[in-house]
């Protein structure tokens, strides 16, 4: 079977590459949907991808999710630490989710620590920047191949 993944970015990361470069890097979002679009190819597997300014335009993603994906990859970004809407979501579909961050949540300022995510996640990884996303896709693509063949 040929597994789909829901690639959800969540608010302010469409300005990737053109604010921030200090933190964020300078490379835009439709430069990691590329790259992501490149190695799912290679993995065999297929994304749809998806950014939003809106926390209840990501809850409906994730909600119809299951009835045409097998996982999920988010950066949540501000959600992450805010949201118990898109965590409810999450756990409500119960499809695989792994959660990523461009920077390390946990060296930044406190309040970026804590993530109402990771609780209900596969995991994070966090700090790689533009890698993480590639990092997420395949630690995703290997849990769901690891399920598949069990
Ligand atoms: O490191 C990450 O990926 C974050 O999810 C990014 C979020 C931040 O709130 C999280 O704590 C960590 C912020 C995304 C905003 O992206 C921007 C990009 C360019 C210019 C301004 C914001």
């Amino acid at each position: 079977m040929a597994f789909k993944v829901l690639v959800l970015h969540g608010p302010n990361l469409n300005l990737l590459g053109q604010r921030e470069p200090r933190v964020y890097g300078q490379v835009t979002l439709e430069t990691i949907n590329q790259s992501l679009h490149n190695l799912a190819e290679s993995l065999g597997v297929t994304l749809e991808c998806l950014q939003s300014n809106h926390e209840g335009v990501l809850v409906d993603a994730i909600q119809g999710a299951p009835s045409h994906a097998q996982g999920i990859l988010i950066n949540p970004a501000a959600y992450t630490h805010t949201s118990v809407a898109i965590r409810d979501a999450i756990a409500a579909v119960s499809l695989p989710t792994v959660e990523v961050h461009l920077s390390n949540i946990h060296q930044r300022e406190s309040f970026r620590h804590h993530s109402y995510i990771a609780p209900v996640a596969l995991g994070q990884i966090a700090g790689f920047g533009a890698e993480s996303y590639l990092l997420g896709l395949r630690a995703l693509v290997a849990h769901l191949q690891k399920v598949a063949s069990a």
